[in-house]
């Protein structure tokens, strides 16, 4: 095992039994949502997986250690700290551990070490992709570079249009990421059902993700495999409503000289601002479903 790795008991005992273990990022805890629902949020979603049979794993940076498997403490710690905890993309994970410092994991970072403990399904809300404007600004997430290495599901609720999501697309085609419509032909929107783009293949069951996923382990190919699982329908949002509040939030980032690292969480705050919290209410609701289907998978992973 990797020297700066801490398994959890509980995750360690799963593992070496052969039983399902679903991994969870920490940005979402401490970026991506306001305290105290981020911390509420976390844990009815660790609540969630155990209830479809498998044992969550949320992954952080703590004193320099690599954490797969958060304490309920550790978690209201990252919750409260918020965005003055690092956003640990893979660029910073050695300047984090070597410094002993804490990082909250992006989808990045959280398949990296997800992949080290040797967990292979990760579930969330949103993964990072190719910005708005990346033809000036390259701003194209490390997401997807790392969905292009390393052998991890992650299930997500699609893109968010904070993206180019045409672009994000091609890139994920480029690295060979296959895009998988969990019960659907399109690509979700995260907080709607549909982006007017399509997937490259839909799967109706955890038994068909699971047998794509071997194949494509067992075939050798290195990386990892995006699935978009629509928000239900009664949790979307009004298309319009979203569009207006992302075009806003956007132009005011590009107002302001928002760049870097901080371009998501500015986004993603801005977006639950100007929504009234609406957004923040469906942005829960599909990362519980993420979770239920990621624990079905992983059960069926372990079959
Ligand atoms: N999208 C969301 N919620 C999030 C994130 C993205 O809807 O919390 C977080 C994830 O941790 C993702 C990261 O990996 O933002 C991407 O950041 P960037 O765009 O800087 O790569
Ligand atoms: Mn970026």
């Amino acid at each position: 095992m990797n020297k700066y790795l801490d398994i959890s008991p509980e995750v360690r005992e799963a593992l070496a039994a052969g039983k399902p273990v679903v991994a969870l990022e920490s940005t979402i805890i401490s970026h991506g949502m306001p305290y105290p629902k981020n911390v509420e949020t976390a844990l009815l979603v660790e609540q969630t997986i155990r209830e479809n049979g498998a044992v969550p794993a949320t992954i952080a940076i703590i004193g320099g250690r690599l954490k797969a498997g958060l304490s309920p403490a550790e978690i209201e710690y990252l919750g409260k700290a918020g965005r003055n905890v690092i956003k640990a993309s893979r660029r910073d994970l050695s300047a984090i551990v070597a410094r002993k410092a804490d990082g909250a994991t992006t989808v990045t970072t959280t398949m990296i070490i997800a992949h080290m403990a040797g967990i292979r399904v990760f579930a969330t809300g949103g993964i990072g992709g190719v910005h708005r404007g990346a033809e000036t600004t390259m701003d194209i997430s490390a997401d997807l570079e790392e969905l292009g290495s390393t052998p991890v599901m992650v299930v997500c609720a699609g893109a968010k249009s904070i993206l180019d999501i045409g672009l994000t697309l091609e890139y994920l085609e480029t690295r060979g990421v296959p895009v998988i419509g969990y019960g659907t032909d399109e690509l979700p929107a995260f907080y709607t059902r549909s982006s007017g783009f399509g997937v490259d293949y839909r799967v109706d069951s955890p038994e068909e993700l699971a047998a794509m996923f071997r194949a494509q382990t067992e075939l050798g190919l290195k990386g990892g495999m995006l699935v978009a699982n629509p928000i239900p329908e009664e949790y979307a949002m009004d298309k319009a409503v979203i569009d207006a509040a992302i075009a806003q939030a956007v132009r005011e980032s590009v107002e302001q000289g928002v760049k870097g690292k901080e371009t998501t969480p500015f986004l993603l705050a801005r977006v639950v601002e100007l929504t009234g919290g609406d957004s923040l209410e469906s942005n829960i609701k599909l990362v519980l479903n993420n979770a239920t289907v990621a624990a079905r998978t992983a059960a069926e992973l372990c079959k």
